[in-house]
């Protein structure tokens, strides 16, 4: 009942061209096959993108949008701009926009309040650090980051949302959470939202991320509560991209 969704996470690599050239590589390969596809370039090069992704089955995405709609916020990129060249995602609450820039819960609730102004559909990053998961806190920091969502946004606005499961300690290292922990983790996001709504629980598309690549996503997207991947390095190269993609 749920559609696969596999996105990319471009970070900050790249050039206009090798941009260019890992769209067309994708779009290639694409195939038909039932399921979403997405990638998340950054700021200046999504014109580009968006020219080139323009009636094609590979949508558009921000790796971040402004937690504010206008005015004096230098540096800023509002839900309004990206909407102009058919976003249809960002992602929000990236673990490295956490610890790296300062994205609080509070924030990234904003953030995700602003996309869906603009009819963006928010991917949601949440997920516990090592240390965290080592002293058995996996479970309250996802509750923590979720609640402050939910508090600002209403239980409601996950209707038009997406999750992304991402251990931080995957990200970036090359481990990769086992099928079989990423599931505990992805079930246990579906059964907290079941207890405030079934409805929203059974449809909404939670993606595992951290390390997700062509030889593991395989294993991972054939768990019940994994409906897809947030992909790092491995959406850099349209080849492993597409493996992954033809995964789901
Ligand atoms: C990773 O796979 O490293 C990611 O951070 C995906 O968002």
């Amino acid at each position: 009942m749920r559609r696969s969704l596999v996105v990319g996470n471009w970070k900050m690599n790249g050039t206009l061209a090798s941009a260019k050239s890992l769209v067309e590589g994708i779009l290639a390969g694409i195939g038909n096959i039932d399921g979403d596809i997405a990638v998340c370039a950054p700021y200046v090069q999504i014109p580009a993108v968006s020219e080139l992704v323009k009636e094609t089955s590979l949508a558009l995405g921000s790796q971040n949008v402004a937690d504010k709609t206008s005015g004096a916020y230098t540096g800023e990129v509002s839900a309004a701009m990206l909407a102009e060249f058919g976003c249809k995602y960002a992602i929000v609450g990236h673990s490295e926009r956490r610890s790296d820039y300062g994205d609080t819960n509070e924030s990234v609730a904003a953030r995700f309040i602003q996309a869906q102004t603009q009819n963006i559909v928010p991917i949601l990053c949440v997920g516990e650090t090592l240390e965290q998961r080592e002293r058995n806190e996996t479970f309250g920091v996802i509750d923590e980051q979720l609640d402050a969502v939910i508090k600002a946004a209403g239980i409601e606005a996950f209707r038009s949302a997406v999750i992304a499961y991402e251990p931080v300690w995957a990200i970036g290292t090359g481990k990769t959470a086992t099928d079989d922990q990423a599931q505990e983790v992805h079930a246990y996001i579906r059964n907290y939202f079941a207890k405030q709504n079934q409805d929203i629980a059974a449809k909404l598309q939670i993606l595992y991320g951290g390390s997700c690549k062509p030889d593991n996503a395989k294993g991972l997207f054939s768990m019940p509560d994994i409906d897809g991947g947030l992909i790092g390095g491995a959406s850099l190269d349209a080849d492993s991209f597409l493996k992954i993609y033809h995964s789901i």
